[in-house]
């Protein structure tokens, strides 16, 4: 057995969920945040049997859309004041994370 840890952009994570209780799997939600834009995102825990990872992992990529954020960037010393400038970077679709689950129990 796998647990699936899989970090979503908010606005997908409701297809996402849909689309895999759809398809009989188990997903826990937990509302996370990105370190880096210290935006909202969402970390969906699921356990499934090994045979069924990759079509955990091809429902998520399929309803998890790329996205370009702008992030601002800024610079200053003592001689040079503060220039804001602009990064653009690109989230998504999804950070996935498969690990080996020793035990399940469901007591
Ligand atoms: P954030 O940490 O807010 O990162 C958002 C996006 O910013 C990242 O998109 C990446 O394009 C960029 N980014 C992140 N850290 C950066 C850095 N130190 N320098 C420059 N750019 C940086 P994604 O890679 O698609 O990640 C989306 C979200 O997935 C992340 O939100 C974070 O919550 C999670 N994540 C990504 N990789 C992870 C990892 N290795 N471990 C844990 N969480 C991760």
């Amino acid at each position: 057995m796998k647990l699936i840890f899989a970090i979503v952009n908010n606005d997908d994570s409701s297809i996402v969920t849909s689309k895999l209780t759809k398809n009989k799997f188990n997903v826990t939600k937990i509302a996370s945040t990105g370190g880096f834009l210290s935006a909202g995102n969402t970390t969906f825990l699921c356990g499934v049997e090994d045979d069924r990872v990759n079509e955990v992992i091809e429902i998520i990529a399929k309803y998890s859309r790329k996205r370009v954020e702008s992030v601002p960037t800024g610079f200053s010393n003592e001689l040079i004041p503060m220039t804001v400038g602009v990064q653009q970077i690109v989230v998504g679709g999804a950070t996935i994370f498969v690990i080996n689950v020793e035990r399940h129990e469901r007591v």
